[in-house]
């Protein structure tokens, strides 16, 4: 056994990881209409309910990326050369990443990047074990901060990894912000293997947002659970539904938790009422056509390059550079 990889703390203003939950509560409650931010829902229940979604036969994106990524794979690490890194941007499990580390795990090296310290230590401990020879240089930070690397890879040919379609999570605008961060982060030379959701038909779309199971629905009201046990609220989630739309002007899924009833609750000890029938917007997740995320991507200052899909055009996998 080797010795686990030493963790990369970078210096606070350099990541500022100093997300305030029950700030985002408080803003996001008092706006009309009411919102929450999606990247709450990944508590430790929130977690295990996403792994439990990408299972889900409605839930098409995971198995789909994880299909691109097998077939195209030998494909995009035909450009590794001994000493590039491989940086996974909010590397989480790194499961995804084994596709490529079993083609070059021992010419690269893996920087997995991460809020979660644990989830980082969990995927290193495992990494090292299944590949010997692999270099691993794990970074403490927040991806949708703009990361300064560590001096030793100044010199070196960088390729980011994205994948999940994270990148839907976020407006076109913010969208075109982070991959104009992740182009000065890999620099003039990095190159950049993101997943990105395709439009297509709406009922397809829907229905992989809201199971037959129901888990989404547990999922999407897991926030108020949480709200509940970390911020003092007093939401009674059997008072809500989840909704989930595709808004086609926008080219989105949104997901929304509605009550039929008026509600007056107390979260981060303030009150919020609920009207009738109003909701709580929690999650955008655009859908792009291959030609608008090239786009969008060449407005960020990249040269869309290759991209890859799935034989349905269900998914899609774009190397950026
Ligand atoms: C994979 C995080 C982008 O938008 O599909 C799954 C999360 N939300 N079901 C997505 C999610 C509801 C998701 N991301």
């Amino acid at each position: 056994m080797r010795h686990m990889p030493t963790l990369e703390r970078l210096p606070a203003s350099d990541t500022a990881i100093s997300d305030d939950f029950g700030l985002s509560v408080i803003e996001g409650l008092s706006r009309t209409p009411k919102t929450l931010p999606c990247r709450y829902f990944y508590d430790a229940r929130g977690s295990s309910l996403f792994e439990e979604i990408t299972q889900l036969p409605e839930y098409y994106p995971t198995r789909t990326e994880i299909g691109i990524l097998e077939a195209c794979a030998s494909e995009i690490v035909a450009g590794f050369s001994t000493g590039d890194v491989l940086l996974e941007f909010g590397s989480g499990s790194s499961i995804k990443t084994e596709i490529l580390l079993d083609r070059v795990a021992d010419r690269v090296v893996y920087v997995p990047l991460d809020v979660s310290e644990a989830a980082l230590a969990d995927a290193a401990a495992r990494l090292v074990d299944r590949y010997p020879a692999l270099e691993i240089r794990p970074i403490v930070a927040d991806f949708s901060k703009l990361v300064t690397l560590p001096e030793e890879f100044a010199n070196s040919r960088i390729t980011g990894f994205f994948p999940g379609s994270t990148i839907g999570n976020l407006s076109p605008k913010e969208a075109v912000g982070l991959l104009s961060n992740f182009r000065k982060v890999l620099g003039q030379s990095g190159r950049l293997i993101i997943g990105v959701d395709l439009k297509k038909d709406p009922s397809v779309l829907i229905r992989a947002y809201n199971d037959a199971a129901g888990v989404t629905a547990d999922f999407n009201l897991n926030l108020l659970v949480r709200i509940n046990r970390e911020l003092g609220g007093t939401f009674d989630p059997e008072a809500f539904r989840h909704k989930a739309l595709y808004n086609p002007r926008a080219g989105r899924i949104e997901m929304h938790l509605v009550t039929d009833c008026a509600q007056d609750i107390i979260a981060c000890g303030r009150p919020f009422h609920f009207a009738p029938g109003e909701s709580i917007h929690t999650e955008n997740s655009y859908k792009y056509t291959v030609r608008e995320f090239r786009d969008l991507a060449e407005s960020a200052g990249w040269k869309a390059n290759r991209v890859w899909t799935d034989a349905e055009k269900q998914f899609s996998v774009h190397e950026l550079i």
